[in-house]
């Protein structure tokens, strides 16, 4: 069996206000040319196909169109959609039948809540055993799992963890998919998820991935005849474990997305499991610049910034700006910048200032105890945070506007 595994899609997704929608139609573009090339037997993608819950209508016509264009490429081709926890599982789900006719499995959620069958399942594990199938005859087995809510994985026994929990699911799944006729011993079988795993590359944390359970990757690698597991949920490419991986997303969502993206192209034949990486080409990069500083004096001054920005306004990317600077910026440097950057090709997407270690920031890293920490009133919380980030005092305008915020909200 040959899949080409992809998750974490996120249409619809924008990076300060830029519509993404170009970028993903040029990612589609080659999804289909690697899909040609490849000639796999199904296509799978691993949740989060949209960004938001309610996708707009141009988001939602995007995807129908990849999504045809790609099912119509060969007659064999099967493709798999599993809900991300971006997603809306009925909404995704709600085209299921439609998307039948075009060979294209749709799985939003599993039909929870039946009566509790033999080996402790839920629910109807035939909707998501999904047979692939070459020239007709059964090749492998994908378990179309879609994102489950940490506290709706059927709990065994009442003091398993998350982890433990989703690994008793997994392994009913698996022992459930041997008691299916047309199942036989050297069948291939992908198991698709979208959940944190421990112990992944910490370079692709970012607000995207969401939720805190994690789940041990050697729990996963210790139920039996599973051959690969197509992850979606992390958008950095890379394996934890063996045969566990996750795709990554198609090009960086954010900046702290920035490293080469790709699909992954997955062979198995008799349980040999052969892992290809196809780069995804970006339309438009996401830039640090000059650099990502890692301090103060790291970091570019103004006027360094000012004299270099020059080079890059011509180049089609998302810029991000770092400089070194002891005041917060003024309205009159962040008009010049939003200047420099008017009717060029790239887009401007924010500063980020570094400022000088004081004394005071030494400080504020003393660990306090829960009591230190619930003495502090909300408004010198407020005033002290202000000065962390902007390395100043708050203006006395501010301040008095903050009080009598802080003075109405605590009558409550
Ligand atoms: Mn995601």
């Amino acid at each position: 069996m040959k899949v080409i595994h992809t998750s974490d899609w996120h249409i619809g997704q924008t990076l300060y206000q830029y519509s993404r929608d170009e970028e993903h139609k040029y990612f589609f573009n080659q999804l289909k040319n690697i899909v040609l090339e490849e000639k796999p037997d199904a296509l799978i993608v691993s949740g989060d196909i949209f960004h938001a819950s309610t996708p707009s209508v141009m988001s939602q016509r995007l995807y129908y169109h990849a999504l045809v264009e790609l099912s119509r490429l060969y007659d064999d081709l099967q493709i798999i959609v599993t809900a991300g926890n971006h997603d809306s599982p009925s909404r995704l789900e709600a085209p299921r039948e439609l998307w039948e006719a075009f060979n294209v499995t749709v799985i939003g959620n599993l039909d929870f809540y039946k009566e509790v069958q033999e080996n402790g399942l839920t629910y109807d594990t035939s909707k998501i055993q999904i047979p692939v199938r070459r020239n007709d005859e059964v090749v492998g087995w994908i378990l179309a799992v879609p994102f489950i809510n940490a506290g709706n994985y059927p709990s065994l026994k009442e003091d398993d963890c998350y982890s433990k929990r989703v690994f008793s699911f997994y392994n009913n799944l698996k022992y459930n998919l041997k008691l299916n006729e047309q199942y036989a011993e050297n069948h291939s079988v992908i198991s698709m998820g979208h959940f944190m795993i421990s112990g992944i590359d910490s370079a692709s944390q970012n607000k995207l991935t969401g939720g805190l359970e994690s789940v041990v990757s050697t729990e996963m690698s210790a139920i039996p005849g599973i051959d690969y597991w197509a992850m979606g949920h992390v958008h950095h490419p890379q394996n934890v474990g063996e045969n566990i991986r996750y795709s990554g997303s198609p090009f960086a969502m954010t900046f702290n997305e920035i490293y080469p993206h790709s699909v992954t192209v997955v062979e198995i034949e008799n349980h040999n499991v052969d892992i290809k990486i196809r780069e995804i080409e970006p339309l438009i990069p996401v830039v640090d610049f000059p650099f990502k500083p890692n301090s103060y004096d790291d970091a570019p001054s103004k006027d360094e910034l000012f004299a270099k920005v020059v080079e890059i306004l011509d180049n089609e990317c998302y810029v991000r700006l770092h400089v070194r600077t002891d005041m917060p910026l003024s309205d009159m440097d962040n008009a010049r910048i939003q200047e420099l950057f008017d009717g060029k090709k790239a887009k401007y997407c924010g500063i980020q200032a570094y400022f000088p270690v004081n004394e005071s920031d030494c400080e504020e890293k003393a660990v306090r105890t829960l009591d230190e920490f619930r003495a502090i009133s909300p408004y010198d919380l407020g005033c002290s945070v202000y000065k962390k980030k902007n390395n100043a005092e708050m203006p006395d305008e501010m301040r008095a506007l903050f009080k009598e915020v802080c003075d109405e909200v605590m009558k409550f």
